[in-house]
């Protein structure tokens, strides 16, 4: 036998990465450090076992049974191995619970706990952040009986106890513009609301909850009609019959993520607030799962980089190893600032929703919060596409061979920036957030303490300078509507 080439080795995604341990050095009290090491460790570990395991078996995909031998619906998923582990894993490892207790760090250490998970979880943390909305949504609702039904299943530390929810809003119709969205919620002889129609992408189809949009019988047209509502889908081990599971979807990438299209036949329902403006109600879960959706995102770069500049170390070209040369180190150099800057962004979001949900925000924190929150979504979902492209390529012919394990990280990263809003989408969504949050003045506050600093400085006068462009260019008494929005993207691009 002639040559072989080592395969990439990952290296421990809690110990071996510095950006993370200097966010912890930086961010956490000492008191506080123990039990979430202890975490991120044990999570690491798994990352590692799970990589390696990977690259000892073939792939599955979620099978979906939807009758019985004996013609009886039943719907059955089965699940890959790690989404088995899921429960067990995510609640022994408090990842939603950590985020919802009382201090103002609760935040930063979910996030820093998914970002070590993300991709040993194969997407199970998609389900994990829509039941993360969904609980920040029933709060901020108020709804005290579905608080008490519901939050002690989503934020549980007990497997046997825990339930995933999902987020039905996409319809046949449209994403981006739930204004046509068809379900409807009608009110049966006992006055109970149920819900009849079809939703055309449900991701945690294999979840006990979820926060559906429908449109109450009468209340007319448009969004703003639109109610809010949370439902239940299992009647013990079985699948309430009114939950009908059509399809699993055949999908580019995030293959062991069950993705389904659903339809549903008078499954009960109640609304989480008034009976309508379903969308103001769930924009608190829009905000979380967006934020997941940003540490996901980092969390692909992160792996991306790990595994590239590993095999820089093993693998040679014309007489050295690929890190030595120079071309090629600067290659990864670059993705490595780009990289940097996703985390520093992400992460800001993170600690800024921990703060404002625990009152302990200035005014400033929290408009930047309200524009950070889209900005580091479309963002970093587009940088993780390009990362992931330019890890591949760094790989050489290996990049592109399925068996290696690497080409899913680029197909799985192109869904960043589709679902949970639009790179456009949120665009306009940012300059919603400029024009109505003082998010100008916020932003400034926030860089003028950067300019003491001779790191930061540089970075101080660009946001400045995308600020005036964004001033300028909003500035809606020289421009029509339509020319505003056509320069959104670019807006938001340059601020992030
Ligand atoms: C592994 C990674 C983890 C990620 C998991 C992802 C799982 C994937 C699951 C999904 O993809 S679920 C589907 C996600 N769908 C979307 O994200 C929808 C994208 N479309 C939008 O975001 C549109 O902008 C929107 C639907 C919100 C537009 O609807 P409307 O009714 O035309 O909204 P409008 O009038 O802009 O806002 C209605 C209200 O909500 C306003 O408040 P008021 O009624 O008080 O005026 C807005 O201020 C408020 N609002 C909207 N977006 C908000 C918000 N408030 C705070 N934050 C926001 N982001
Ligand atoms: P459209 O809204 O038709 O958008 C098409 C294009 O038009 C996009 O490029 C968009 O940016 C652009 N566009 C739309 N409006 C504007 C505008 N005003 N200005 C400029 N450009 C615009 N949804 C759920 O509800 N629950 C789920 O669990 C779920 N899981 C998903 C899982 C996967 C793997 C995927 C891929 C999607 C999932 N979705 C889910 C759906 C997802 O949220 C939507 O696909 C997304 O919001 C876009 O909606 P759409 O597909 O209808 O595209």
């Amino acid at each position: 036998m002639g040559f072989l080439q080592d395969a990439p080795q990952l290296a421990h995604p809690h110990r071996s990465d510095r950006l993370l341990i200097a966010l912890l050095d930086r961010a956490f009290p000492s008191k506080r450090r123990k039990a979430l090491d202890a975490d991120l460790d044990a999570l690491g570990d798994y990352a590692q076992m799970a990589w390696e395991r990977a690259s000892r078996s073939a792939r599955r995909k979620p099978i979906l049974t939807q009758w019985d031998a004996w013609g009886r619906r039943v719907d059955r998923v089965e699940l890959t191995t790690a989404w088995m582990e899921g429960p067990q894993l995510t609640t022994r490892h408090s990842i939603l619970a950590s985020g919802h207790e009382n201090h103002e760090h609760a935040r930063l250490e979910e996030f820093t706990r998914a970002y070590v998970y993300h991709l040993a979880s194969e997407f199970y943390t998609c389900p994990l952040a829509m039941t993360d909305g969904a609980a920040t949504a029933i709060k901020a609702s108020g709804n005290k009986t579905l608080i008490d039904r519901a939050l002690p299943h989503f934020l549980s530390r007990d497997a046997q106890n825990f339930w995933l929810s999902g987020q039905w809003m996409t319809e046949n119709a449209g994403g981006s513009d739930v204004s046509h969205t068809e379900t409807v919620a009608v009110q049966d002889a006992e006055g109970q609301w149920r819900l009849y129609g079809r939703k055309w992408f449900s991701s945690a189809v294999v979840g006990e909850a979820a926060l559906a949009l429908a449109r109450p019988e009468g209340s007319g047209t448009g969004a703003a009609a639109l109610a809010l509502f949370y439902v239940e889908t299992m009647n013990g081990d079985e699948r309430k019959p009114e939950l009908m599971i059509d399809r699993l979807k055949d999908k580019l990438g995030t293959h062991e993520l069950p993705t389904a299209e659903i339809h549903l036949d008078g499954l009960l329902a109640w609304p989480l607030g008034e009976l309508a403006h379903g969308v103001r109600q769930v924009a608190p879960m829009l905000n979380v799962t967006r934020t997941w959706n940003a540490i996901c995102a980092v969390a692909s770069m992160s792996r991306a980089i790990s595994l590239v500049r590993d095999y820089a170390a093993r693998r040679q070209a014309f007489g050295r190893p690929l890190i030595e040369q120079p071309l090629h180190a600067q290659t990864i150099a670059d993705m490595q600032a780009e990289f940097e800057g996703a985390f520093a962004l992400a992460f800001e979001v993170a600690y800024l929703l921990g703060r404002v949900e625990q009152n302990a925000a200035t005014l400033q924190e929290t408009a930047s919060l309200r524009l950070l929150t889209p900005l580091a979504k479309l963002w970093t979902g587009k940088m993780a596409v390009n990362l992931c492209s330019e890890a591949l390529e760094c790989f050489g012919g290996a990049g592109y061979i399925e068996d290696t394990g690497l080409p899913q990280l680029l197909r799985d990263a192109q869904v960043y920036a589709i679902w949970e809003g639009t790179t456009n989408v949120l665009s306009l969504d940012s300059l919603r957030a400029l024009a109505g949050n003082n998010s100008f003045a916020a932003l400034r506050k926030v860089i003028s303490g950067w300019l003491g600093d001779a790191h930061n400085a540089q970075a101080a006068f660009a946001v400045h300078a995308a600020l005036d462009a964004a001033a300028t260019h909003m500035d809606a008494q020289k421009l029509e509507r339509n020319v505003l929005e056509a320069g959104a993207r670019g807006i938001a691009i340059s601020l992030a």
